[in-house]
Formats: structure tokens, sequence, C-alpha cells
């Protein structure tokens, strides 16, 4: 196949890649249905993917990856860059030019009796001046199809690649190179100490080798989106962040946007997809998991865009009741991955909102499977993996915000901060100023896991801006580049607030009703905004006014109210503690404004 473009860098660098990593055939994509349909053809005939019942689940398909390889490998990630004290204590570092010989070694031939791909896409609407044209080089089919969805592949993108004469090279191979004759397995890749998902902060270049899951292998996600733009927008003065970001309109028609940073199963996709309980309010949703910012030079605020063009959300728990919106975005055109099959070809996983129809079907590692079924040990046999995915066209979803392409992107008035505390901190708090905002984002907390405190650990995990696992450089320095933005916006800065859905009685039950009365929240930010309710200024921030905060035909008892609402000062005081050791790890780089926000609430804790 001949190349379709005249770009001289492009042609080069899949030309170079082509001689390390031996493919026997290089494929351009164009990113059109045609090509869809054949490589999953393709993957059909392999044994790869399984067709799904067209009347159930019209063109979708399944499959199952190798049980070595079913998430993000955070311990195999790195941030390769020149110095190691710009890739900071969050993150893993090799010397760049040492694990480029490393992994060249491993590149060496790997492509043998593969076919390499070469994926044009932009993250972001095609040609918005937010958005950014990229490269993805991979070996693995399942990763284009993925792509198809997750980004906005197409021809178009190499035409402002001539234009322009940039690009962001993502590189990806599967790991596994295939001996003449030999037989591909149905999920091929490379053991744990093999993998390396490597970014190259300077050179804005990525290289992932071993793994054919998720974040790890399309490229464009946490690895291009999050890790390498992270670093690109300290360096250029925008911002990219691990956030949703939804529409807020009330029954004026005045529309407000938010972005809100979550970490991993905090239940970013259900609340970027809420149905509002609050009377004419109604929620659309722009995007599901990262959002870029820029400054805009006519409104003065921060404009935000959905790099993506689809979910990768986690399945189990998506049901009618959790999250009606991205089941309607998965009923077709989708790609599921590490679900169960049912008799009749269709996909169900664990808290789907009913049992598994006929009593069970194939599971995640291919096994014939029954629903409650048990292991030697007793424990229950899970048929969907825990983080098994659905791949869904963001234009499938219902309440997706006609703007969402707008390659202006949305002004944003609200930025949300949140993490998962049963006790301490309440359902939400609003901060005193942007460098307080800033300040609760860097500080944001969960309680440890079931296994972290199986291991002894009992602390608070800090997650700054939910970004750990995401930052392209040193966290101190995302701090830093947060207050910078502030200072840049002035009173043109989102107005900033914590919430905590997830908090119990002592008793274990759960305090607030649920995720689907958190437009009732929302609501409350937005009143804040236009000025039309008033807080009370408490230790850790204002906080609303009884009454002011809509509980209407809840059933929630004044006592349970008042102790969502509480400031649970000696609670803090620990919470501080832990957050005061966490902040020790970034030495000089913390700055000084996290220092003397750390000193006030303090202060205010104590008075
Ligand atoms: C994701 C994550 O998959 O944050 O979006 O882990
Ligand atoms: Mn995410």
């Amino acid at each position: 196949m001949s190349a379709p473009t005249t770009n001289q860098k492009l042609l080069d660098w899949v030309a170079e890649v082509a001689e390390m990593t031996t493919p026997d055939q290089i494929v351009w994509c164009d990113g059109s249905k045609e090509e869809y349909d054949r490589l999953m053809q393709l993957m059909v005939d392999s044994g790869m993917a399984i067709k799904l019942n067209e009347e159930k689940r019209p063109n979708s398909f399944a499959f199952n990856s190798d049980p070595s390889d079913v998430a993000r490998v955070e311990s195999r990630t790195y941030i390769a860059s020149v110095k190691e004290e710009d890739a900071g204590p969050t993150n893993n570092w090799i010397d760049p030019n040492e694990l480029k010989e490393t992994m060249k070694k491993l590149y060496k031939g790997c492509m043998k009796g593969r076919t390499m791909y070469v994926i044009p896409f932009s993250m972001g609407p095609i040609g918005s001046p937010i958005a950014k044209n990229s490269i993805e080089l991979t070996d693995s089919p399942y990763v284009v199809v993925n792509m198809h969805i997750m980004a906005r592949v197409s021809t178009e993108v190499l035409r402002l690649i001539e234009k322009t004469d940039e690009f962001i090279p993502c590189l990806h191979s599967v790991g596994k190179p295939l001996a003449e004759g030999e037989k591909d397995s149905r999920w091929p890749c490379a053991p744990l100490e093999d993998k390396y998902i490597a970014h190259f902060p300077e050179e804005r270049l990525i290289w992932s080798y071993g793994s054919g899951y998720g974040g790890n292998a399309l490229l464009g996600k946490k690895c291009l989106a999050l890790r390498i733009a992270s670093a690109q927008a300290h360096d250029e003065g925008w911002m990219a962040e691990h956030m949703l970001i939804l529409r807020f309109t009330n029954p004026e028609g005045k529309k407000y946007h938010v972005a809100a940073a979550f970490p991993s199963a905090c239940g970013k996709t259900n609340l970027a997809m809420l149905q509002s309980t609050v009377p004419g309010w109604k929620v659309e949703t722009i995007g599901d998991d990262i959002a870029w910012m820029k400054i805009n030079p006519e409104t003065g605020k921060l404009h935000a865009i959905n790099p993506e063009a689809g979910f990768f959300g986690v399945a189990p728990g998506t049901s009618e009741a959790s999250n009606p919106m991205a089941l309607a975005s998965c009923a077709s055109d989708a790609i599921f991955t590490n679900v169960v099959v049912t008799a009749d070809k269709d996909v169900w996983w664990e808290d789907m909102g009913y049992d598994c129809p006929n009593g069970g079907g194939t599971d995640w590692k291919n096994n014939a499977w029954t629903q409650g079924m048990k292991d030697a040990d007793g424990k229950k046999i899970l048929g969907a993996h825990p983080n098994s995915r659905f791949t869904a066209r963001a234009d499938h979803c219902p309440v997706i915000c006609p703007d969402w392409e707008d390659p202006a992107g949305v002004p944003i008035d609200i930025f949300v901060f949140g993490g998962k505390r049963t006790s301490t901190v309440p359902l939400v708090h609003e901060a005193f100023s942007f460098d307080h905002g800033v300040f609760m984002g860097a500080t944001a907390s969960s309680e440890p896991t079931a296994a972290a405190l199986d291991l002894g650990n009992v602390s608070l995990r800090f997650d700054p801006y939910a970004m750990t696992p995401f930052m392209g450089y040193h966290a101190g320095d995302y701090m830093q580049h947060w207050f910078n933005m502030g200072e840049k916006l002035g009173d043109k800065a989102p107005r900033c607030f914590y919430v905590n859905w997830f908090r119990k009685t002592d008793d274990g039950k759960w305090l607030w009703p649920g995720f689907g009365e958190n437009s009732r929240v929302l609501k409350w930010m937005c009143d804040r905004v236009e000025g039309k309710v008033g807080a009370r200024e408490t230790a850790i921030g204002l906080m609303p006014i009884d009454g002011e905060l809509t509980l209407d035909g809840l059933d929630i008892s004044a006592e349970d109210w008042a102790a969502l609402m509480a400031v649970d000062k000696d609670g803090y005081k620990k919470t501080l503690a832990d957050m005061k050791a966490y902040l020790a790890k970034f030495g000089d780089k913390l700055p000084a404004k996290i220092s003397e926000q750390v000193d006030a609430l303090e202060a205010r804790l104590n008075a």
C-alpha cells in the first residue's frame, strides 16, 4: 500500500519504526466504516472477537483479554523526563536514553507476522484550536477499532499534519511477534516484566509495549490526552485534566458548565450523564473523563473541550437504575471487553440490574459460567472482570450536549473536586477563593481500599486533581500550575467546590440517598454562582444554609442532614496530619501557597 501522505517527517518515522519492528505489512488507516467492518471481520475470523446478536446488540462485538492483561499497569508506566526531578515523587522514572535502549531491544522484530496499522487521529474536533493531531502505530487491530470510537480517526488529520508538519507520535505493540506458521493467541501480549508504558514529555513522544488493554494501548486517552498533554499544557499555559464536563441548564434556559475531577471508580460517567431530579433543570453530557481547557481571549474564561469521541466506561454496576444513558450509549455499535457473553450472544455483567439470562454464559476468561458459581474457596466467580469495559460512541448518548463538538469549547463556571470518604468530609463545601480551591483539589483524598487495609495501610490516599497516575511532570509543579492559571484568570476563574457522595453513618448506612440526587447539589452550586443563595462560613469552607439546598421530595431525616453537613473538626485534624505527611514528599517543589493554605486550615480548625 503506498503511503497516503506527503509529509516527510511522518513518512520517515513510519519507515524507521517498520525497520525496527519488521511487520509483514503496513496498512494506513482512514477511519472509514469499511475499514472498521473489515478489521472486525478479520478478528471474528481469527477468534479474537465475538459478533453479538444483531437484533439485541446491533453491530457490536465482544472481546476477552488475556487474564494477565486487564487494566492500566501503573507499576510499568514511566515518565522518562530528561531530569529525574521533573518526574517527581508520584511517577516512575527511568533515564530516557536508558529506557529507549531497553525498549528498542523489545521492539526489535516485535511485529513479525503482524500488520502495522498507521492511525491518523485527532484528539478533539478535527481542526479545533484546542485539538491535537497524532499518529498511533500499532500491531493490534483491536486498538484500531477502539480508536475509531474513542478518537477522530480520519485522513483529514493527514492533511493537517502536511500543513503544520506537527503531530504527536504514539508507538504501540502488543509485544508478541509470531514465528513462521505460528498461530496467534486470542489476546496476544507480553509478560508484566516486559510491559512498558513510556512517556518522553520533552519530546512529546509515547512508546507503549506489551499490553493490548485500555489506557495502555489506546494511546490517545491517558497517555496523550493526560500525561503528554498535561506537560504541554504546563509549558503553554493551558490545562489538561482528568475531568468530566457537563452542561446544567436551568428552567429559564441559562446554561452552566461544570468540570469535575474524581479518582477512578467514583462514578464520573454516572455524574456526566446524570438525570436531574430538580424540576426543570437538565444535564447534558460533554465528556466523561478528560477536559482540555484554554483561556478564551474573548471571554477571559476557561473554555473546555472533550478531546475524546467515545466512552471507555467500566461495565459492572452500569444499570438502568444507575446510568440508563450509558446503557443507551452502548445499545449498538459498541465494543465490550471482558464481560459475560450470554447464550443468545448478548452481554451481561455484575450489577446490571437483572440476573444473567439463562443463568449464565461465557465469562471473561472465555469459560462456561453460571451465575452464583463458586471457586474451591467458596468465593463467587465473577462473570465479568471488575474492570471490564464498554467502548461506546459519544454521539450515541441520548443526552449528549448539542455543543459537545464545538471547536471553541464551552465556558467553565464551576470546578468540582472529590474523593471517597465514608466519614469526616461533608456532602458539599465551597472554596473561599480560587487559591483555596486549588488547595482543595491538590489535597483531595480517599479512604484506603480494602486491599490496602489488608496490607496494614490505614492512612488516606491523596490524589491531587485525581491526576496522580496521569501527571506528565512533578506533582508540586502541577499544583503551582493551577495557582498560575488562577492568577491569569483572575475573577473569571471557575468557582470551586468539594463534594463527597460517600458519607456513611457509624453503623454503615449511606447518608446521602444516592447518585441520582446529585443534581440538587449541582443546583446549589449554580445558585451560589448566581448569588441567589448565601452560605455559612465554616473552618473548611462555605456551606449551604439549611433549606437552601433543595431536599423537596427526599426522605432524609433532620439528623441525617445534620450529619451530612457537619464539620467534624477532630476528623479534619486527623486528615490534616495525613495531608502534611503526604505533602512533605514534594520537598521544595511544594508551592508556598499550598503551605499557606495548610496553615490557614489548621488555624481555622483550632480557632
Ligand atoms: C479510566 C481511569 O479508565 O481513570 O478512566 O482509570
Ligand atoms: Mn479516567
